[in-house]
């Protein structure tokens, strides 16, 4: 292995050279968001939009790996464009999230079901704690970009949240971000 520089884009989260990206669409992301009516008919309306792109960093053999999340602008019904949300599957692990671009809201949650919100504007660098899911929500008119850092051995846990969502969602309620309970999560 041999040292590298990587040149980052902050308003496209555009990483050169990388290793792998993927987008997400609104098709993919059924069942993340409050409103499934309004999904399917941004989905024919916009033709399948992106949500989010990842683009990263791996090299095989090292402890670290790093890279970028571009969330663009958008919302279904009232809830903003967001990722699905994880806790790592080696739970004493966190995350390092670096905000360069545009607005957002990182919502986090123990396993105990308590709630940690952390801003996210150009900047900003969040410390996600071992054994908290994260979310990143865009609730800014451009593209929310942050670089992310977090150990190779992390992994992802969807399970939990794909099931039962997180506690909050958030949406924008008279013309403001508004951070609300999720209504559709069973108590
Ligand atoms: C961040 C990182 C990635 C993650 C991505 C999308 O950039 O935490 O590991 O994959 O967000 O989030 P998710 O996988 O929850 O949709
Ligand atoms: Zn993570």
């Amino acid at each position: 292995m041999i040292p590298e520089q990587v040149v980052i884009d902050d308003k496209s989260g555009l990483m050169t050279p990388n290793t792998g990206r993927y987008r997400k669409r609104l098709s993919e992301l059924r069942g993340l968001f409050q409103d499934a009516q309004v999904l399917e008919a941004e989905i024919r309306a916009k033709g399948d939009p992106v949500v989010y792109e990842v683009i990263e960093y791996k090299k095989g053999g090292s402890d670290l790996f790093f890279g970028t999340t571009a969330i663009l602008p958008g919302k279904v019904n009232a809830e903003y464009y967001m990722t699905r949300g994880h806790f790592h599957k080696r739970r004493d692990m966190g995350e390092v999230y670096y905000t360069r671009n545009g607005a957002g809201i990182l919502l986090l949650e123990s396993p105990d079901g308590e709630t940690n919100v952390i801003e996210m504007r150009p900047g900003t660098c969040a410390f996600i704690a071992p054994n908290w899911a994260h979310r990143s929500i865009n609730i800014g008119a451009e593209s929310l970009v942050f670089v992310w850092v977090c150990s190779v051995d992390a992994g992802h846990d969807y399970g939990q949240i794909l099931r039962t969502g997180m506690r909050k969602i958030v949406v924008e309620r008279e013309g403001k971000v508004a951070v609300l309970d999720n209504p559709s999560m069973v108590p």
